[in-house]
Protein backbone atom coordinates (compact mmCIF):
# COMPACT_ATOMS: atom_id res chain seq x y z
CA UNK A 1 0.00 0.00 0.00
CA UNK A 2 1.14 3.36 -0.62
CA UNK A 3 0.01 6.72 1.03
CA UNK A 4 0.74 10.29 -0.08
CA UNK A 5 -0.15 12.99 3.12
CA UNK A 6 -0.25 16.74 1.78
CA UNK A 7 -0.14 18.98 4.74
CA UNK A 8 1.21 22.65 6.21
CA UNK A 9 2.98 20.93 8.76
CA UNK A 10 5.10 18.02 7.49
CA UNK A 11 7.66 18.30 11.08
CA UNK A 12 4.46 16.21 12.48
CA UNK A 13 4.50 13.68 10.64
CA UNK A 14 8.08 13.26 10.54
CA UNK A 15 8.73 10.30 12.79
CA UNK A 16 5.20 8.53 13.64
CA UNK A 17 6.06 6.29 11.03
CA UNK A 18 9.58 5.33 11.72
CA UNK A 19 9.05 2.86 14.87
CA UNK A 20 8.00 -0.63 15.41
CA UNK A 21 5.36 -2.04 13.47
CA UNK A 22 5.32 0.85 11.08
CA UNK A 23 8.63 0.54 10.38
CA UNK A 24 8.76 -2.69 9.64
CA UNK A 25 6.02 -3.04 7.38
CA UNK A 26 7.77 0.41 5.29
CA UNK A 27 11.51 -2.06 5.90
CA UNK A 28 9.32 -5.21 4.50
CA UNK A 29 7.82 -3.31 1.50
CA UNK A 30 4.35 -3.37 2.28
CA UNK A 31 3.86 0.05 3.38
CA UNK A 32 5.32 3.48 1.46
CA UNK A 33 4.50 6.40 3.76
CA UNK A 34 5.53 9.73 1.78
CA UNK A 35 4.77 13.36 3.13
CA UNK A 36 3.88 16.44 0.83
CA UNK A 37 4.30 19.91 2.12
CA UNK A 38 1.42 22.11 0.64
CA UNK A 39 3.71 25.47 0.29
CA UNK A 40 5.40 23.60 -2.25
CA UNK A 41 2.37 23.89 -4.31
CA UNK A 42 1.10 27.53 -3.54
CA UNK A 43 1.94 29.68 -6.46
CA UNK A 44 1.34 33.17 -4.53
CA UNK A 45 3.72 35.23 -2.81
CA UNK A 46 5.62 33.37 0.51
CA UNK A 47 3.90 30.28 -0.54
CA UNK A 48 0.46 31.07 0.76
CA UNK A 49 -2.12 28.49 1.54
CA UNK A 50 -4.74 30.20 3.37
CA UNK A 51 -6.65 32.73 3.14
CA UNK A 52 -9.61 35.40 5.13
CA UNK A 53 -12.98 33.53 4.11
CA UNK A 54 -15.60 35.18 2.28
CA UNK A 55 -18.72 36.58 4.36
CA UNK A 56 -16.33 37.13 6.97
CA UNK A 57 -15.89 35.74 10.27
CA UNK A 58 -12.41 34.88 12.37
CA UNK A 59 -10.17 31.78 11.31
CA UNK A 60 -8.37 31.20 7.74
CA UNK A 61 -9.44 29.13 5.48
CA UNK A 62 -7.11 26.55 2.93
CA UNK A 63 -6.94 27.99 -0.28
CA UNK A 64 -8.62 25.88 -3.23
CA UNK A 65 -5.87 26.34 -5.56
CA UNK A 66 -3.08 25.12 -3.70
CA UNK A 67 -4.35 21.75 -2.71
CA UNK A 68 -5.90 21.23 -6.62
CA UNK A 69 -2.51 21.38 -7.22
CA UNK A 70 -0.94 18.78 -5.04
CA UNK A 71 -3.65 16.69 -5.65
CA UNK A 72 -3.82 16.80 -9.33
CA UNK A 73 0.63 16.53 -9.32
CA UNK A 74 0.04 13.37 -6.94
CA UNK A 75 -3.07 12.02 -9.71
CA UNK A 76 -0.43 11.77 -12.48
CA UNK A 77 1.44 9.71 -10.97
CA UNK A 78 -0.44 7.38 -8.94
CA UNK A 79 -4.37 5.97 -9.07
CA UNK A 80 -6.01 6.95 -5.45
CA UNK A 81 -8.66 4.38 -4.09
CA UNK A 82 -9.49 7.20 -1.68
CA UNK A 83 -8.90 10.57 -1.09
CA UNK A 84 -9.50 11.23 2.42
CA UNK A 85 -9.80 14.30 4.11
CA UNK A 86 -8.87 14.34 8.22
CA UNK A 87 -11.76 16.84 9.80
CA UNK A 88 -13.54 17.21 12.92
CA UNK A 89 -16.79 16.55 11.42
CA UNK A 90 -15.79 13.54 9.57
CA UNK A 91 -17.31 9.86 10.21
CA UNK A 92 -15.42 8.44 13.32
CA UNK A 93 -12.77 5.90 12.24
CA UNK A 94 -13.49 2.73 13.88
CA UNK A 95 -11.82 -0.84 13.67
CA UNK A 96 -14.37 -1.52 10.60
CA UNK A 97 -13.25 1.68 8.43
CA UNK A 98 -9.25 0.50 9.04
CA UNK A 99 -10.22 -2.74 8.24
CA UNK A 100 -11.67 -2.04 4.71
CA UNK A 101 -9.12 0.71 4.59
CA UNK A 102 -6.05 -1.50 5.20
CA UNK A 103 -7.36 -3.66 1.83
CA UNK A 104 -6.80 -0.65 -0.76
CA UNK A 105 -3.89 0.05 -2.80
CA UNK A 106 -3.07 4.02 -2.65
CA UNK A 107 -4.45 6.44 -0.12
CA UNK A 108 -4.38 9.95 -0.57
CA UNK A 109 -4.83 11.77 2.96
CA UNK A 110 -5.45 15.55 3.23
CA UNK A 111 -4.90 17.27 6.44
CA UNK A 112 -6.87 19.91 7.29
CA UNK A 113 -5.59 22.95 9.41
CA UNK A 114 -7.05 26.56 10.61
CA UNK A 115 -10.69 26.92 9.95
CA UNK A 116 -10.56 24.26 7.70
CA UNK A 117 -10.33 23.72 3.21
CA UNK A 118 -12.20 25.85 0.74
CA UNK A 119 -15.56 23.30 0.82
CA UNK A 120 -14.90 23.01 -2.91
CA UNK A 121 -12.19 20.50 -2.40
CA UNK A 122 -14.25 18.35 -0.14
CA UNK A 123 -17.21 18.73 -3.20
CA UNK A 124 -15.03 18.12 -6.15
CA UNK A 125 -12.16 15.77 -4.88
CA UNK A 126 -12.62 14.28 -1.26
CA UNK A 127 -13.91 10.95 -1.24
CA UNK A 128 -14.23 10.39 2.09
CA UNK A 129 -14.03 12.93 5.39
CA UNK A 130 -12.95 10.95 8.47
CA UNK A 131 -12.61 12.25 12.09
CA UNK A 132 -10.46 10.18 14.75
CA UNK A 133 -13.14 11.19 17.60
CA UNK A 134 -15.38 14.22 19.11
CA UNK A 135 -12.91 16.62 20.27
CA UNK A 136 -11.10 19.03 18.21
CA UNK A 137 -6.84 18.75 17.34
CA UNK A 138 -4.62 21.69 15.78
CA UNK A 139 -4.52 20.28 12.82
CA UNK A 140 -5.54 16.84 10.57
CA UNK A 141 -1.56 15.79 11.35
CA UNK A 142 -1.82 13.99 14.60
CA UNK A 143 -5.17 12.28 12.86
CA UNK A 144 -3.79 11.22 10.15
CA UNK A 145 -0.96 9.68 12.24
CA UNK A 146 -3.70 7.51 14.06
CA UNK A 147 -5.48 6.50 10.90
CA UNK A 148 -2.22 5.33 9.44
CA UNK A 149 -1.07 3.39 12.27
CA UNK A 150 -4.70 1.44 12.96
CA UNK A 151 -5.02 0.83 8.88
CA UNK A 152 -0.61 -0.24 8.72
CA UNK A 153 -0.60 -2.70 11.02
CA UNK A 154 -3.28 -4.35 9.18
CA UNK A 155 -2.03 -4.68 6.12
CA UNK A 156 -1.73 -8.53 4.93
CA UNK A 157 1.59 -9.69 6.00
CA UNK A 158 2.23 -7.13 7.98
CA UNK A 159 1.52 -8.56 11.80
CA UNK A 160 2.84 -12.25 12.37
CA UNK A 161 1.30 -15.02 14.94
CA UNK A 162 3.05 -12.68 17.33
CA UNK A 163 1.54 -9.77 17.05
CA UNK A 164 -2.12 -10.66 15.04
CA UNK A 165 -4.89 -8.29 15.13
CA UNK A 166 -7.23 -11.25 15.29
CA UNK A 167 -7.70 -10.94 19.11
CA UNK A 168 -7.07 -7.42 19.38
CA UNK A 169 -9.73 -5.21 21.29
CA UNK A 170 -13.12 -4.82 18.52
CA UNK A 171 -12.01 -6.81 16.08
CA UNK A 172 -15.17 -9.02 17.05
CA UNK A 173 -16.97 -5.91 18.77
CA UNK A 174 -15.56 -7.06 21.78
CA UNK A 175 -12.39 -5.66 24.65
CA UNK A 176 -9.53 -7.46 25.06
CA UNK A 177 -9.49 -10.24 27.67
CA UNK A 178 -6.65 -9.27 30.34
CA UNK A 179 -3.38 -10.32 30.00
CA UNK A 180 -0.56 -10.96 32.34
CA UNK A 181 3.16 -12.42 32.23
CA UNK A 182 6.17 -13.45 34.56
CA UNK A 183 6.16 -13.62 37.44
CA UNK A 184 3.69 -15.69 38.37
CA UNK A 185 3.10 -14.03 42.02
CA UNK A 186 4.00 -10.87 42.35
CA UNK A 187 3.64 -9.43 46.32
CA UNK A 188 1.05 -12.15 46.68
CA UNK A 189 -1.18 -11.03 43.66
CA UNK A 190 -1.24 -14.26 41.40
CA UNK A 191 -2.34 -14.81 37.87
CA UNK A 192 -5.42 -16.50 37.37
CA UNK A 193 -4.94 -20.23 37.60
CA UNK A 194 -6.69 -21.24 34.27
CA UNK A 195 -3.70 -19.63 32.66
CA UNK A 196 -1.39 -21.84 34.25
CA UNK A 197 -3.12 -24.43 33.71
CA UNK A 198 -1.65 -25.64 29.81
CA UNK A 199 -5.69 -26.36 28.85
CA UNK A 200 -6.22 -24.24 26.26
CA UNK A 201 -9.95 -24.96 25.35
CA UNK A 202 -10.42 -23.96 29.42
CA UNK A 203 -8.27 -20.92 28.39
CA UNK A 204 -9.57 -19.52 25.25
CA UNK A 205 -13.32 -20.16 26.70
CA UNK A 206 -11.81 -17.94 29.95
CA UNK A 207 -10.48 -15.19 27.54
CA UNK A 208 -13.60 -14.92 25.93
CA UNK A 209 -16.04 -15.10 28.87
CA UNK A 210 -13.41 -12.11 30.49
CA UNK A 211 -13.73 -10.34 27.34
CA UNK A 212 -17.77 -10.72 27.23
CA UNK A 213 -17.90 -9.81 30.62
CA UNK A 214 -15.12 -6.56 30.32
CA UNK A 215 -17.60 -5.26 27.58
CA UNK A 216 -20.56 -5.17 29.28
CA UNK A 217 -19.08 -3.66 31.95
CA UNK A 218 -17.20 -0.70 29.96
CA UNK A 219 -18.51 -0.26 26.87
CA UNK A 220 -21.95 -2.12 26.22
CA UNK A 221 -22.87 0.32 23.40
CA UNK A 222 -20.49 -2.20 21.39
CA UNK A 223 -22.65 -5.49 22.11
CL1 LIG B 1 -9.37 14.51 11.71
N1 LIG B 1 -8.89 16.87 12.74
C1 LIG B 1 -8.95 17.77 13.73
N2 LIG B 1 -8.45 18.99 13.52
N3 LIG B 1 -9.47 17.52 14.92
C2 LIG B 1 -9.96 16.29 15.10
C3 LIG B 1 -9.94 15.31 14.13
C4 LIG B 1 -9.39 15.64 12.92
N4 LIG B 1 -10.51 14.19 14.61
C5 LIG B 1 -10.87 14.50 15.86
N5 LIG B 1 -10.54 15.76 16.16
Amino acid sequence: MRIDIITVQPGLLESPFSHSILKRAQTKGLLEVYTHNLRDYSTLKHNQVDDYQFGGGAGMVMMIEPVVNAIESLQAKVQYDEIIYMTPDGQTLNQGMANQLSLKGNLLILCGHYKGIDERIREHFVTKEISIGDYVLSGGELAAAVLVDAIGRLIPGVLNDETSALLDSFQDNLLAPPVYTRPEEFRGWKVPDVLMSGDHKKIDNWRHDMAVERTKERRPDLL
